[in-house]
């Protein structure tokens, strides 16, 4: 059975959202962020080195990163659901939101987390750089959205999950 190492508050819930959709079962175990860092606890770290979330076992395997989680949980149990088929625009479209959510739009929101958390959020960094960047990219998206219902087209996919976490931030 898959087991997912959840932190509060974090990126895992995309893999409860999406394990929720299919009804698949699983096993949940809870991690809680330290209060001042907001780091993981070590014990994260006998999961994955990296000790982050989401983690998921599954028999003999661990997958870190939350993207090649979602694919591993939709090829492996999905039959075909909240995934376009292959070769079509849509699924290129899948992969490219798939990708985006992590490799683009999370990194300008973590920095503001960052100088939030520390107490440098009105500095010449975020003025010059990180409030742009993250204008940027949510016009960006809200423009690709005007153009389809979902991200990936018209049917809701496991792209929508994994964009929904840099939406909330
Ligand atoms: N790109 C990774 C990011 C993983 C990540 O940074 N997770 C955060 C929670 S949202 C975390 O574990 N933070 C606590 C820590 O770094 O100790 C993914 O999508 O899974």
């Amino acid at each position: 059975m898959i087991v997912v190492h959840h932190l509060n508050n974090s990126r895992s819930q995309r893999v409860l959202w999406l394990l929720e959709e299919l009804g698949i079962e699983y096993e949940l175990k809870c991690y809680e962020r330290d209060r001042e860092t907001m780091l993981a606890p070590p014990s994260l770290r006998q999961v994955h080195p990296l000790g982050k979330s989401p983690v998921i076992t599954d028999a003999d395997l661990t997958i870190a990163e939350s993207g090649a989680i979602i694919e591993y949980i939709v090829n492996r149990y999905g039959n075909g659901r909240l995934i376009p088929p292959p070769g079509t625009p849509e699924r290129l479209r899948y992969t490219y939101w798939l990708h985006y959510a992590e490799g683009s739009a999370m990194p300008p929101l973590v920095m503001r987390l960052i100088f939030e958390l520390f107490g440098i959020g009105d500095s010449k960094a975020m003025d010059a750089f990180i409030a742009p960047q993250i204008k940027l990219h949510f016009d960006y998206i809200e423009g690709e959205l005007h153009k389809s219902t979902w991200f990936a087209g018209e049917e809701f996919t496991a792209a929508d999950i994994q964009m929904s976490f840099p939406l909330e931030i």
